[in-house]
């Protein structure tokens, strides 16, 4: 109740129909997931706690490498036959600097078979944040891309390229949150914050970094970009005001620009909203992604809802009074809840596990912690709203 009062819902919400939820959460699609889905066995988690032990690297007390490129050679140097299966795989992480990205890169690095190329705004938080977890300093590479510029997801690109590394795994990770704003604020090229950052920025970056997945010869390619639950109306989460709705995608052709509109609907500024419209563009865009590039390229287009990871600076715009309820509320009324370091499995799971290979998937986890493909909600699956996303998407970066 004093989250409800924390978070100003409208009173649509009622506490007898928040009893209720609490009492059938044991049910299905009220967590996000169905039972009637086919539930499989985890069979990864084993893989991924093998290199437990840490290795840690007395070079990273001697300071902050200032470069962007990697020290380290590329890793596809073996001979042909034994590449695929001796190389290391690079995954680029957008926002790897905290929460979900950052636990993502420690359970990849720490298997030992992976190069994590942590993409973010901030170089110093990054590469403290690696050291943080005690990543060590073979296993990643930080550089910088800024998101909210579509000239730095260029230049993020190009930067890329030039360090030689193949790319086998892009995970569109990162997102900014602005619950509490009351204007919007907005991107380098002028466009509505979280929807640019979340969904243009990573629209680009996804398109421009296809033919660079194309290229590579490992034995799995994905592309890998974060949904939520919140932008699914066909559960309850997804039900709590104020609701994702890319309605015509009227504002979002008009340029989301402020003008007209700042929202995709073309309705009046919502930084929840925008947040939850942004998180149905990308599970969108994957569907869309998976349906021009899969059978042409091989790669495995995906998308995840990883758990609620209550304790994420996703929340820090959020007044603390949320952030202090929210982790206790989803740990024990939602039973949503999942660590960083639980969610940062899922997400490498997605990254990795042969048995996660399937393309135009959102995966979700039940209570214990298995896998699960999951419905999306009708307008997070609507082919149409889907391609028109595309092609609006397509002009507003300048691919069109
Ligand atoms: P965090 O705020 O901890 O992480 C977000 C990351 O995005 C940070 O590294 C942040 O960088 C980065 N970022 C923000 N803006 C930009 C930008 N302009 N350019 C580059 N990087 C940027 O939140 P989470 O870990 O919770 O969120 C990660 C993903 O998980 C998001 O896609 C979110 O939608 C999704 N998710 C989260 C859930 C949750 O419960 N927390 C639930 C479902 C999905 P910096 O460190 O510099 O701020
Ligand atoms: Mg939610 C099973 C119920 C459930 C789950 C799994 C979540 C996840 N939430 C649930 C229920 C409720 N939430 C209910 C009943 C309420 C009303 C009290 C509620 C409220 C709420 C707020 C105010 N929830 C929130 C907020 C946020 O600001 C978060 C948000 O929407 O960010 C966009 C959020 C979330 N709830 C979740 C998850 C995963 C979030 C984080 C959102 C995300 O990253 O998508």
């Amino acid at each position: 109740m004093a989250l409800h009062a924390a978070c100003s819902l409208p009173s649509t919400i009622s506490i007898q129909k928040e009893g209720k939820i609490s009492a059938s959460l044991k049910e299905t699609t009220l967590t996000g997931f169905s039972f009637y889905n086919h539930l499989r066995a985890d069979n990864i988690s084993t893989l991924l706690t093998i290199k437990e032990q840490r290795r840690q690297n007395p070079r990273f007390s001697t300071g902050i490498r200032a470069q962007t490129v990697t020290a380290t050679p590329p890793a596809n140097e073996a001979s042909p036959e034994k590449k695929k299966t001796q190389r290391k795989g690079t995954a680029v992480i957008t926002g790897a600097s905290s929460g979900l990205g950052l636990a993502t890169a420690k359970a990849l690095a720490d298997t030992g078979k992976w190069h994590v190329v942590m993409a973010c705004r901030n170089f110093l938080k990054a590469e403290k944040a690696a050291r943080s977890v005690g990543m060590s300093k073979e296993d990643y590479t930080v550089m910088h891309l800024d998101l909210a510029s579509l000239e730095s997801v260029k230049q993020f690109v190009d930067s890329f390229r030039r360090t030689e590394r193949p790319l086998d795994v892009l995970v569109c990770n990162a997102a900014v949150y602005q619950p509490t704003a009351k204007e919007p604020s907005f991107t380098a090229e002028g466009f509505e914050l979280s929807v640019g950052t979340n969904h243009l920025g990573h629209f680009l970056l996804s398109r421009l970094l296809l033919d660079d997945l194309k290229q590579s010869d490992y034995p799995s390619k994905r592309m890998i970009i974060v949904g939520s639950i919140t932008g699914n109306t066909n559960t309850l989460a997804g039900n709590v005001p104020p609701k994702a709705n890319l309605g015509d995608l009227r504002g979002l052709a008009s340029g989301l620009n402020g003008q007209n509109s700042s929202m995709i609907d073309g309705g009046e500024f919502d930084g929840a909203k925008a947040y939850k419209d942004s998180k149905v563009c990308n599970m969108l865009t994957m569907q869309e992604l998976h349906r021009r590039y899969h059978e042409e390229t091989g790669v495995t287009f995906a998308s995840l809802y990883p758990g609620c990871i209550a304790t994420t600076g996703l929340f820090r715009e959020h007044i603390p009074l949320f952030r202090l309820l929210f982790p206790p509320f989803q740990k024990y009324i939602t039973k949503g809840y999942v660590s960083e370091e639980e969610a940062g499995k899922r997400l490498a799971q997605v990254v990795s596990d042969p048995s996660l290979g399937k393309s135009g998937v959102y995966w979700s986890w039940n209570n214990n912690s298995s896998s699960f493909e999951n419905q999306l909600s009708k307008e997070a699956s609507d082919a149409e709203k889907a391609k028109k996303l595309w092609e609006v998407s397509e002009k507003l970066v300048g691919l069109a």
